[in-house]
């Protein structure tokens, strides 16, 4: 594809020159978010398509509009496909985002003034879990459990105060913990107080997929995710639940919340669950994981302190306040030699989120750009180097230099110069 935004260029220089700016970004940094990843070809091109211009609201099937005959074809791929990626019994795949979903799927299931019981926010949680800022949380009462010091989920106090506060619902999922979940022991104390089940696996959902991780489908009432982190589709989110919530779901979502759903967004999904679908996937998801434990473990021996007790899956979130910095002065200082993360809470941190203890970093773009174990320990070397030598230019040189061998050693999407 030699032409890539010819006719945006000609138009319109100043987006297609932003976007030119940002692909060469991508292509040139080292990017340890463990949200973000890197689309196929295949992917983008089903986001670019001409299904952008086409109106749907309803299901594939049964529509307010002409002319879906097209896009149903499509969303009913994407409902199939994702349906036999996770063993589900059904399929939303219109929610726009992963906070669009939870929101949808709270407003299908409670009532205003019901009681959730979630992961408190600095333990790993996610802010539409209940965090008091959103607005959800002046509708719903929500009650947070945290980790034990060793890094677990306490399913004793998670037990206790679910007897306590009788939730509707007790949601088990995370943005920042690093460690697996027993969904059956949630279900159990769900079941106990005569809760619904949802689990939100917006990280994890690939590595869930290709069997790295327990599946939460098969037990919980709901699952939510969204679709552009480890499962490596389009930015946008999807909710999977049991047959008989599946009426409720739906309405949640459409008309309840959202409008028009977005078709060529929605191809982009199916276009991604179906390469999810491939063996390629689970060997991607593998080495997901074991780059992510050697990576956490050059970062242990170096000196920061990794939080949960170390990593079963993308991510590592690490106190970086014993090598004498901040979350946000860690990432201040990799970002400069195009080392990309991002600061982050750390549990019950005594600093502020714009400027917390930790930082928290994964595995999933490296790996998608091939990069395997030997990688992750010169780049975990690289950056406890510079952590502990913030000041010393040699150091940001030497760590330049390594960014830029590594990252043209593993190029991103040759096929769009
Ligand atoms: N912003 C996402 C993340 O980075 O984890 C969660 O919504």
């Amino acid at each position: 594809m030699t032409n890539y935004l010819e006719k945006l260029n000609t138009q319109d220089p100043k987006v297609a020159s932003a976007i030119q700016a940002e692909l060469k970004r991508q292509r040139v940094g080292i990017e340890l978010i463990p949200s973000e990843n890197f689309v196929s070809l295949a992917v983008l091109e089903a986001l670019g398509s001409v299904l952008t211009n086409k109106y749907s609201e309803g299901y594939p099937g049964n529509r307010y509009y002409g002319g879906t005959q097209n896009v149903d074809a499509v969303e009913q791929l994407a409902i199939d496909r994702v349906k036999k990626l996770f063993g589900a019994e059904h399929a939303n795949v219109q929610p726009l985002s992963g906070a669009p979903a939870n929101i949808a799927v709270y407003s299908a299931l409670l009532e205003p003034g019901d009681t959730v019981l979630g992961m408190d926010l600095s333990h790993g949680g996610h802010l539409t879990h209940g965090h008091p800022i959103t607005w959800m949380a002046k509708i719903f009462k929500f009650i947070r459990y945290k980790t034990t010091p060793d890094g677990l989920i306490d399913y004793d106090q998670v037990r206790e105060l679910a007897q306590e506060n009788k939730p509707r619902l007790i949601l088990a999922g995370y943005s920042a913990y690093s460690r697996d979940l027993d969904y059956q022991r949630f279900k159990e104390i769900a079941d106990e107080v005569g809760a619904y089940t949802m689990a939100d696996i917006a990280h994890i959902a690939g590595l869930i997929a290709a069997g790295e991780m327990n599946n939460p489908v098969p037990i919980f009432d709901v699952v939510t995710s969204t679709t552009h982190k480890t499962l490596r589709g389009p930015r946008g989110g999807l909710i999977l639940c049991k047959k008989e919530l599946a009426k409720k779901i739906n309405k949640a979502v459409f008309p309840g919340f959202q409008g028009g759903p977005h078709e060529h967004n929605i191809a982009a999904k199916a276009v991604a669950f179906g390469e999810a679908l491939q063996p390629e996937f689970k060997e991607y998801a593998k080495q997901i994981k074991k780059n992510a434990k050697v990576l956490c473990e050059t970062l242990a021996k170096g000196g920061l302190k990794i939080m949960f007790g170390g990593t079963e899956n993308h991510l590592i979130l690490a106190d970086v306040t014993p090598l004498g910095l901040t979350g946000r002065q860690a990432q201040e200082l990799l970002d400069s030699v195009n080392i990309t993360l991002n600061k982050n809470m750390i549990p019950d941190d005594p600093r502020k989120p714009m400027d917390p203890s930790g930082i928290r970093l994964g595995t999933p773009a490296l790996t998608t750009r091939g990069m395997k174990e030997n990688e992750m320990k010169q780049i975990g070397q690289t950056m406890i180097e510079l952590l502990k030598q913030p000041t010393s230019e040699p150091v940001k040189n030497s760590a330049r230099a390594t960014v830029k061998k590594l990252t043209k050693q593993f190029p991103l999407y040759p096929e769009l110069d």
